[in-house]
């Protein structure tokens, strides 16, 4: 198979309570930019992410959940058929932590069991007024985690590594032929939304 037709295509959710900088970090990956303004997600946003792990071209449609209460009922609705899962809490608010565990079950249904999740502390440039700690990470129970990663929208650390991470355990999980459509097919989605 020609390199350029080594493709692979994955929904994926982010997930976590309101404004823990979930937009943040996608608008990070695609743009690179900045915002400190916070706008609440209406719902949901979407944004494609194209990353290249071993000659492999790996599309991410990333499916970015409102974290806010008003939001809630929508959310199953969302994560049909997502293939992973990013689960993000902000380090300077305890509540957001704990909140995780409710995160996965409101989502679990339409989440491929064997989806990776990666759990994604945010405001890293923030630690000084962190309440979440490694330790607390560390002995997270309710639910298993593939990956951890304490990421900074605002100067970038640790966003490219989480994403890599979860295209490289996306591929490891699921099988060729379950992820392989052709490129063609991928750059037609990928018309349709901010790269
Ligand atoms: N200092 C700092 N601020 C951040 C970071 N990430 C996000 N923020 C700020 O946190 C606020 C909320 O960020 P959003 O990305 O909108 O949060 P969200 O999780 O998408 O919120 P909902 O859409 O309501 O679920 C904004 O004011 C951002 O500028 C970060 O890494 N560092
Ligand atoms: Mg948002």
């Amino acid at each position: 198979m020609s390199t350029a037709d080594e493709a692979a295509f994955f929904k994926v959710l982010i997930v976590g309570d309101g404004a823990v900088g979930k937009t943040s970090i996608c608008t990070h990956i695609t743009t690179q930019e900045f915002f400190a303004d916070y706008h609440l997600t209406v719902g949901c946003d979407f944004f494609i992410k194209r990353l290249y792990v071993n000659n492999i071209s790996v599309t991410l449609q990333i499916f970015d959940v409102g974290g806010q209460d008003h939001f809630a009922r929508m959310r199953s609705a969302f994560a049909d058929g997502a293939k992973g899962i990013f689960l993000a809490f902000d380090v300077t608010r305890r509540d957001s932590f704990y909140s995780l565990e409710n995160w996965i079950n409101s989502v679990q249904e339409g989440l491929d069991p064997k989806a990776p999740k990666v759990l994604i502390a945010t405001k890293s440039d923030l630690k000084a007024d962190a309440e979440v700690w490694k330790d607390d990470v560390d002995s997270l129970e309710g639910f298993s985690i593939d990956a951890y990663f304490d990421t900074s929208s605002l100067t970038g650390d640790g966003v490219p590594e989480a994403f890599e991470t979860m295209a490289r355990l996306l591929l490891a999980r699921y099988k060729e032929e379950e992820y392989m459509k052709s490129a063609q097919q991928i750059k037609f989605v990928e018309g349709f939304y901010r790269t």
